[in-house]
């Protein structure tokens, strides 16, 4: 059983998505946010306290667009990875490095600087900035949707999940409403998707069972 530690509406929300894509069974594990803080006795089990962390037998790992891709491949084969033989191998991994070091790195800085810090140590420059970087950064979904229903390959695939994950936390944040037309559209139609809203449906039943509140959305 793959077990997926995980607190709502953050990153490892990308492999909740891709399990429930899967239908693969697993076990949610709710933290409330940050675990370093509020589930110290976590820190045993993922030194970082970053979530997500995911085990699955001896397998043990903490990057979300990289927990995808490793579930699509060891209980693969599946059309949400493009295989290396598919002349969209390339832009694929693109998209799937892209979704976290490009476009959640930014969005992170907004959060914790609008949000997260007390009030003293907040700082409206920061998050303006990185927001306008993270719009910035976002042209490049904006050319893609304006081409093509999904990212790469013509169809959905795991690059969607761990790229849309990143559209859900800007909506979180206050930032769709500065998403181009494309964006926008390519963010309404993934939310249509059954395997996102069996994932949202997952999170709150499981923040309910155990008793973990979901976080403010502003
Ligand atoms: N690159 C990692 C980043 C993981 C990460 O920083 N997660 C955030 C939540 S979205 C976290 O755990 N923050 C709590 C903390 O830094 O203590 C990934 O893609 O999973």
């Amino acid at each position: 059983m793959i077990t997926l530690y995980h607190c709502d509406a953050a990153r490892s929300f990308r492999p909740l998505w891709m399990l429930e894509e899967l239908g693969l069974p697993y076990e949610l594990k709710m933290l409330p946010f940050p675990p370093r803080v509020f589930a110290k006795e976590y820190l045993g089990i993922n030194p970082l306290g970053t979530i997500p962390f995911m085990v699955d037998g001896e397998t043990r790992m903490t990057e979300s667009s990289g927990i995808c891709h490793y579930l699509g491949t060891r209980h693969g084969p599946t059309p949400l990875v493009v295989g290396v033989d598919e002349p969209a191998y390339g832009a694929f991994l693109n998209w799937m490095y892209f979704s976290d070091a490009t476009l959640t790195f930014p969005q992170t800085l907004v959060l914790r600087y609008s949000q997260l810090e007390p009030e003293e140590r907040r700082n409206p420059q920061v998050s303006t900035d990185y927001a306008k970087w993270f719009l910035g950064r976002l042209r490049a979904v904006e050319a893609a949707a304006a081409k093509s229903e999904f990212l790469c390959a013509e169809r959905f695939t795991a690059a969607d999940i761990a790229n849309g994950y990143a559209l859900r936390l800007a909506d979180n944040i206050g930032l769709a409403k500065d998403f181009g037309p494309n964006v926008a559209a390519y963010w309404a139609r993934l939310q249509q998707r059954e395997g996102y809203q069996r994932a949202v449906a997952a999170e709150q039943k499981a923040g309910t069972e155990q008793n973990v509140a979901p976080r403010a959305r502003p």
